[in-house]
Parts: C-alpha cells; sequence; structure tokens
C-alpha cells in the first residue's frame, strides 16, 4: 500500500495548460443538443462551431474538433471528457497534429475522412461504414449496415487507455511529446508477442527503440504463464491477464475508488511515466485530476546506451515532489528548443581546442559545482587515484574536457559533449566540475519589464527590411546561445499563471502583449506626437500605464497592409520577432489589431539613432572606445538573429539608421523582421532599391540567393562609418577617391595610409592596431563575393581578439557592371 501515490497534481506544469484552457471548454459543457450518432454526409468544419461533434449518451464524453488554445487557430480531431472543466483529451486524430481552422470531418460510405482547408486529405480510417457511435465508455465506433464494429478509436489508443479497453499483443501506446504538443513522443509502451509488457524511450524522429525502464516480466517461463493482454476493465483495475488466467497489476488503486464515483484513465505521461489518474464525478468545482499509482518509480535512474537519456543532451533530470521528471539545462547553457523543456541543452559559450587555442587569453574557464550529479556514460577517461583537484584541474587544462566527476572517493571520470543520461541523485556521492567559459558577458539580459526609455529625438524610422529564412548549417559549436529563451519561458510561465487564475485573454505563443486600439488611442494622445515616418508608417511617442508603473513606448502604425492573409501571417510573423529577445536588440512589446489597422510597440530607446550619433553635422566625434563597443553589439545583436534565435531572421537592412542607442548608449538593431509582415515580398529589386543604396550587397542586384551574408555586407559598411564617423556615400566630396567609403577605406589600407580615415579623431589615431583590425574585418565584410565574407560569428570572435584577422584582398576583384533593373 505504500506504494500508492495520491498526491494532487498541483504540479504546475501539467496543470497550468488544463487550467487556462478550462475557459474554452467551458460553453461546450453547457450545449444541450448534441448529436449521439453519426450518418452518412454528416459533417464538422474545424472552427465554425464550439460544440463536439457527437456526445455520448450520458454526456460524459465528447467527440469533434477541439480548439487546442484560444490563440491558435488549431484544431485536433479528439476525444475528450465532456462534463469537467479541465481539457483532458483520451483519443487525437492524425497522430495528433493539429488541422488548421478550416478543415472538415466527414463520414462517408467509405469511412471517415479529414480534410484541411483547401480538401487535401490529412487523415482517414477506410471501411464501409454507415454510422458512427461515441459509447458511454469514450470509444469512438464506426460500424457497417449489420451494425458490426469496423473501427473503433479503442482499437487505435494513442497515449490513453480509458476502463474497458483492451490492449493486444502488438497494441502499442505512443506518449505525446509535451503537455500541449499532441505529436508523437519520446516514450512508448509496447504489449509484446511474448506477452511482455514494456515501456521504453524511442529516439525520434526515427522511432529507435531504447532499453525498457519497466517491464511486467509475463512471459514464459518455469514458474509463470505468459500475458495475453494487457486489461483496464470496467471496476478499475489494470493489469496483464496470463494464459492461466491470471492477473498481473501493472497499476493498482485504492479499493474505495469505483468507476462510477471517479473518472479513470491510464496515460503514458509526455515525461515517461505510466500514470493511473482518477478524478471525481461529482464534486463541486471539479477536483482536479490526481494520480494514483505510477511506473516507474524513479525515472530519472532510466540509462540510455544510445540516446539522452529521459531529459535531452545536456541537460539533467531531478525528481519532483510528485516523483515527476524535471529536465533542467546546467548554469550557462540552454534549451536548444525552448519549447520543449525537455530536450536538449546547448552551452551558452564556445568550447573546444581550436577555439581555446586561438584565445590570447589564459584562464578561460570557471567550474560549476554540481553535488550528486552525473552524467554516466559521456566519459573518456577515467584518471585514478585522483583528489577532488586534482580532477577538477586536469578537466579545466584539458580542452576535450567539458565535465569532470569525482566519485567514489578517488575517481575521477572526465566526460565530453554532449552529456547523456544526466541526473541528480544523492545515492551517487558524486560531484560534477563542469566547466564554464568565463567571459560570457555577451548573455547578459536585459532587466525585465524592460526600463523606461524614451526616444525624443529619433527622427526616421524607415520601415524596410526583409525576413529570410536563414539557409545555412552552422557547423560551429553553438555560443553565446539564447538565454533569452529561458526568460522567455519564465516570462510564458508566469504570464500561463497569471492567465490561469485570472482567465484573461492569451494572445500570443510569445510574451507579447495585445493592446486595444482604446488602450494605443489613450497612450499616445490620440497619436498626435509623431516620432518619425516612413515607407510602411508613421511611429508615434506613447506612455502605457501598466499597474503602478508607466512605460515609454514608440507605437508604430502600419498603412500598408495587404489586406489578405493579413490575420495568418501577422501572428506568424510577430510570434517570430516576439520570440527574439537579446540586449541588442530593440524589443517588441506588444501588438495591436483592430479591424484593418495594425500597430507594433516597441520600447523606448533616449539616444536616438546611431545615424544622428555619428554624423552629427562637424560636432566632435564620439569617443572611439564607445563606438569600439557599439561595433561589437551590433555584431551580437547580428549573431543572435543569425544563428541564435528560433526563426533565423535575416535583417536586410542594417544602416546607421536602424541602429538604435538606449539610454546607457548601448547599440540595439531595430526593424529586424518586419518586411516580411509587411508582405514586401515584391520584386527583389525593387526591394534594394528602396532598401539603402550604399548598405546593399551586389546579391540583391544578381540572382543569387540572399543570405546571411547580405547584413554582413552591410555590416562592413556600416563598421568603416563607425571608424570615420562619416557616411558611406558622399557624392559632393571634393576629393572624388574618397567619395565611396569602402573604395577609399580598402585604398587606404592598401597604401598604408589608415591614418588618413580618423582625421582629428586623437583617440582612434593613437589606436592605430584596433583601426587596423578593424578596417581589416570591415574589408572582409564588403567583398563583393559571398562567399568571401566570413559569418557574423566570425566577425564577432575577430572584434573580440579571439581569432586573428587574416590580411584581406581586395573587395571588387573585377570590376562588376551592374543595372538596377
Ligand atoms: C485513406 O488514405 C489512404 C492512404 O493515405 C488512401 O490510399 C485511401 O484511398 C484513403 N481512403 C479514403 C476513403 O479516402
Ligand atoms: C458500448 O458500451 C456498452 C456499455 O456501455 C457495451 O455493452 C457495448 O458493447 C459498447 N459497444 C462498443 C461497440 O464498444
Ligand atoms: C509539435 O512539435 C513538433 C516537433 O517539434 C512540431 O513540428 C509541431 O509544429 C508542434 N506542433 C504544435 C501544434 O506546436
Ligand atoms: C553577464 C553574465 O551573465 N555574467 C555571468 C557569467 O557567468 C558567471 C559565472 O557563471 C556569473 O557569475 C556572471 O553573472
Amino acid at each position: 500500500m505504500d506504494r500508492v501515490h495520491t498526491a494532487r497534481l498541483v504540479m504546475a506544469s501539467s496543470l497550468l495548460p488544463f487550467l487556462f484552457c478550462s475557459l474554452v471548454l467551458l460553453p461546450i459543457c453547457v450545449l444541450s443538443q448534441n448529436k449521439s450518432s453519426l450518418t452518412i454526409g454528416d459533417s464538422l468544419n474545424a472552427g465554425t462551431s464550439t460544440s463536439p461533434w457527437l456526445v455520448s449518451p450520458s454526456g460524459e464524453f465528447a467527440f469533434g474538433f477541439l480548439q487546442l488554445n484560444d490563440t491558435d487557430d488549431l484544431f485536433l480531431l479528439s476525444t475528450w471528457y465532456a462534463k469537467i472543466p479541465e481539457k483532458t483529451i483520451v483519443w487525437y486524430a492524425d497522430q495528433g497534429n493539429p488541422a488548421p481552422r478550416g478543415s472538415k470531418v466527414v463520414l462517408s460510405g467509405e469511412g471517415l475522412v479529414l480534410t484541411g482547408p483547401s480538401s487535401e486529405q490529412l487523415w482517414n480510417v477506410s471501411a464501409g461504414v454507415s454510422l458512427g457511435l461515441l459509447n458511454d465508455t469514450g470509444n469512438f465506433v464506426l460500424e457497417d449496415d449489420n451494425s458490426n464494429t469496423v473501427w473503433e478509436s479503442f482499437k487505435d489508443p494513442r497515449d490513453t487507455l480509458l476502463p474497458s479497453q483492451v490492449l493486444e499483443k502488438g497494441g502499442k501506446l505512443s506518449s505525446r511529446l509535451t503537455d500541449t504538443n499532441f505529436s508523437k513522443g519520446r516514450s512508448e509502451l509496447f504489449f509484446k508477442d511474448d506477452g511482455n509488457l514494456v515501456v521504453y524511450s524511442i529516439n525520434l524522429p526515427s522511432g529507435s527503440v531504447n532499453e525498457n525502464y519497466y517491464e511486467s516480466g509475463t512471459i514464459k517461463s518455469n514458474s509463470s504463464s505468459p500475458g495475453t493482454k494487457l486489461i483496464f476493465d470496467r471496476s478499475g483495475d489494470f493489469y496483464v491477464l496470463r494464459e492461466n488466467n491470471e492477473k498481473y497489476n501493472v497499476l493498482e488503486r485504492e479499493s474505495a475508488t469505483s468507476t462510477t464515483q471517479f473518472y479513470l484513465r491510464a496515460t503514458l505521461d509526455f515525461d515517461g511515466v505510466l500514470t493511473l489518474y482518477q478524478y471525481p464525478k461529482n464534486s463541486i468545482g471539479g477536483g482536479g485530476w490526481t494520480q494514483v499509482w505510477f511506473e516507474p518509480d524513479n525515472i530519472c535512474s532510466y540509462i540510455v546506451k544510445s540516446g539522452s537519456g529521459i531529459c535531452g543532451y545536456n541537460s539533467y533530470c531531478t525528481l519532483s515532489e510528485y516523483k515527476r521528471p524535471k529536465c533542467q539545462c546546467p548554469k550557462s547553457y540552454s534549451l536548444v528548443d525552448p519549447n520543449d523543456p525537455y530536450g536538449s541543452c546547448k552551452p551558452d559559450f564556445i568550447q573546444g581546442c581550436a577555439e581555446d587555442e586561438l584565445s590570447h587569453q589564459k584562464d578561460l574557464y570557471d567550474y560549476e559545482v554540481l553535488k550528486d550529479t552525473d552524467w554516466p556514460l559521456s566519459d573518456y577517461v577515467l584518471q585514478k587515484p585522483f583528489t577532488e583537484e586534482q580532477c577538477m584541474e586536469s578537466c579545466m587544462e584539458d580542452c576535450l574536457c567539458s565535465v569532470a566527476i569525482h566519485r567514489a572517493g578517488d575517481s575521477c571520470w572526465k566526460k565530453k559533449i554532449p552529456l547523456s543520461n544526466g541526473r541528480v541523485d544523492a545515492t551517487l556521492y558524486a560531484k560534477a566540475f563542469l566547466k564554464v567559459r568565463k567571459d560570457n558577458s555577451s548573455l547578459a539580459v536585459p532587466p525585465i519589464p524592460v526600463p523606461v526609455i524614451v526616444n525624443k529625438n529619433r527622427n526616421t524610422l524607415v520601415l524596410v527590411g526583409s525576413v529570410l529564412l536563414g539557409t545555412s548549417a552552422f557547423l560551429n559549436v553553438v555560443l553565446f546561445g539564447a538565454i533569452c529563451f529561458s526568460t522567455f519561458f519564465i516570462l510564458q510561465y508566469k504570464k500561463k499563471l497569471r492567465k490561469g487564475t485570472t482567465g484573461s485573454r492569451v494572445e500570443l505563443e510569445t510574451n507579447l502583449r495585445c493592446f486595444t486600439y482604446e488602450e494605443l488611442e489613450e497612450a499616445t494622445n490620440g497619436f498626435n506626437k509623431e516620432l518619425g515616418r516612413g515607407a510602411f508608417g508613421v511611429v508615434y511617442e506613447g506612455v502605457l500605464n501598466m499597474g503602478s508603473t508607466t512605460t515609454c513606448v514608440a507605437v508604430k502604425k502600419l498603412n500598408n497592409f495587404s489586406l489578405e492573409e493579413i490575420h495568418k501571417e501577422f501572428k506568424n510573423e510577430l510570434n517570430a520577432i516576439g520570440l527574439t529577445h537579446h540586449k541588442n536588440l530593440v524589443r517588441l512589446v506588444g501588438f495591436c489589431e483592430a479591424g484593418s489597422e495594425r500597430l507594433l510597440i516597441y520600447e523606448y530607446m533616449s539616444n536616438g539613432t546611431l545615424a544622428s550619433f555619428l554624423f552629427n553635422g562637424g560636432k566632435r566625434k564620439p569617443s572611439w572606445k564607445l563606438r569600439l563597443q557599439i561595433a561589437i553589439e551590433i555584431a551580437r545583436g547580428l549573431v543572435y538573429l543569425h544563428e541564435e534565435c528560433g526563426t533565423k531572421i535575416i535583417h536586410c537592412d542594417i544602416k546607421p539608421q536602424n541602429i538604435l542607442l538606449d539610454d546607457s548608449f548601448s547599440a540595439r538593431i531595430c526593424d529586424f523582421g518586419l518586411a516580411k509582415l509587411l508582405k514586401m515580398n515584391q520584386s527583389r529589386t525593387n526591394t534594394a532599391i528602396r532598401g539603402t543604396k550604399g548598405y546593399v550587397a551586389l546579391e540583391w542586384f544578381k540572382n543569387m540567393p540572399i543570405t546571411a551574408l547580405v547584413d554582413v555586407f552591410s555590416y562592413g559598411v556600416l563598421l568603416l562609418e563607425i571608424v570615420s564617423c562619416r557616411r558611406n556615400v558622399e557624392a559632393e566630396s571634393e576629393d572624388e577617391a574618397k567619395a565611396i567609403l569602402t573604395d577609399w577605406a580598402y585604398d587606404c589600407y592598401y597604401d598604408g595610409t589608415l591614418l588618413a580615415l580618423v582625421e582629428g579623431d586623437q583617440e582612434a589615431l593613437e589606436d592605430e592596431k584596433n583601426l587596423e583590425k578593424l578596417v581589416m574585418i570591415a574589408i572582409w565584410c564588403v567583398q563583393e563575393d559571398p562567399c568571401l565574407r566570413p559569418t557574423m560569428r566570425t566577425v564577432t570572435l575577430m572584434l573580440e581578439g579571439i581569432v586573428e584577422v587574416p590580411v584581406p584582398p581586395c573587395p571588387s576583384p573585377i570590376s562588376i557592371q551592374y543595372s538596377l533593373d
């Protein structure tokens, strides 16, 4: 009896989605008129009505399209509990792929067919059918003319078994990927032909099978009879029935619970735990799902030889108080996919023998001590006897080593990335020394909420730019990873928590806030203070009252919105922009959709554009040190856009007008991701002309693929402008040789007269070494042949002195004539 756990499922992770989705379901519960059977020709459109297609005679189960959450236009053809507020799905079609709004399910003589909005077939059941029924057990059944069952959902289970459901030999349950994503997950339960019930993890996407972490052991032997089927009977017993009719209990429950008083379900949860849940049917105000029994007892101790273990790579598993696995990234590591907290972690820094060698600094690494933590199986060497100090030091000095585990008093296991099967377990008596690069300054995340930043003198905002999905594969070891994602996660979590309790609207799957037009009208005092005007809209100053604090914002009113497809594209793009979070990007705070109006709300930047900072009309040049800092910050922002954020973003219009300075004169890139949002996918040449002459790479004029390297080109031009404090093109320049900055800079470099570029700039004149380095980097960036340009990551490494800058070739080896047509 001591194994019976009736702990309340207060675990935030699994309850929150239920809580905040419950509002969607309430209307469904109140509906009275529902079908109890389907006949040929019946159909249901996703998104046209909130009522289910079918309700079981008792009203306890419903079948139809269930909206996944109240913002996405995604619907899952599924079976769920109709009388409880929690959204609890017990069966779903199409392997959990949700169907978009406008999809349709039809019962025809040939079966059940699910089609997408443009009538493409998504999923079907092919059988000669005349009737569809939803049984009180939750079984969705298709019958033929003679009332024979030709198909039933109980025979095609997903992650859940219900009382009266049986799993035959060869039957399988497959967990979902996350609590809210129903795609194929990482665990499977399989009733094997030899009668053994096993649960194991699989490696996605191939599905290759790892070691079992649970087995019933019901196989043929001298003393036992093999299992024939897995039964979840009507009284709630969950057992393997042996050939000799003996029962082998898999999940047990307190005798007090009965299926008349409780809903019961056995679910292979997305975290891999097979759990028996119960829910009191008649308690007022619900009562929630509680876990009654589960297997295995400690899933964290599960070891996988050719996979990551229950958590992703470099992650480690701890058991929560409800004995559920929780995966965590070590310090200075962050999730590869921020939407998948059980997935792999990546280091937020570079590490490797080549990188270490290139660095001029010594003592690159610190270490983090993790008690009782181990990543078994990732080791490449054992040193014994070694003290803790020897173990730690030997890892610090070894460029192959990522973590050293000191165990059993004198054993030192050195391990390399990716680390697998990580877990925290006090019985291990292990201490982990995790190597962490010291210089992680580029990782700092702006505080949340964002400080009040006011832009007083921003004059123009040209909304030009374009988002293109990056195509290049970056083979480098990940560095400076997305701490922003974990921040986003915390935000999401907090937001869900708030939403869950207050029940207000959730708009996007990001931390963006949705504003009403009235709110913005009030914030901008009736759109009266114009900050700037661009091709795509007008920017107004605004002040938002958020509880006790006021925040200044820039409100961008888009006017060139093409009407078709607005809804979908707008949100998709905003999702991508909203997910970005980096200290060198201007943050999008929220948006507003009101009729045909689209508005974007940004944080304010108090120190205007880099253009007004650099080209200040003959006043003293800004500090050289500060300019160098700004150059590095812009590069970091671009590395983030190109490589580190969820959707790769190519800015396409990097220029000083699109770099803003915050109150501490940190550079912040703005207007990234806008052109795609604004459907600026007209002809490329147009875009280029509309983009800014002098900053655009040659690819735009030729029929060459547009990659992140166009930003590198623009960055090179910008870097020269930062160095010399003059615009790239000075048409009215007296000296023709100086008219185009990029050409002049190369000439100066070639002739060894670099100081001419920084005439009158004492600080720069005294720092000739850095000056030369910057110009060399810029020349690499503005190479006409994109293949010669470095990536922004390499640029950053060169700027930071981690990588030497080789001698650059002439940017335009052959004079290339191009027309703008
Ligand atoms: C169901 O799908 C299968 C394969 O996707 C297809 O061959 C079959 O024709 C479909 N059946 C119906 C009734 O559309
Ligand atoms: C439907 O449920 C009833 C009891 O509720 C059961 O007797 C019957 O066999 C079920 N039918 C199918 C097809 O599962
Ligand atoms: C679920 O996860 C898969 C794999 O990561 C992804 O392709 C899919 O878009 C996700 N589905 C939803 C509805 O988020
Ligand atoms: C800016 C920043 O993130 N600094 C952190 C770098 O890592 C050390 C040790 O891991 C932290 O103490 C710093 O706060």
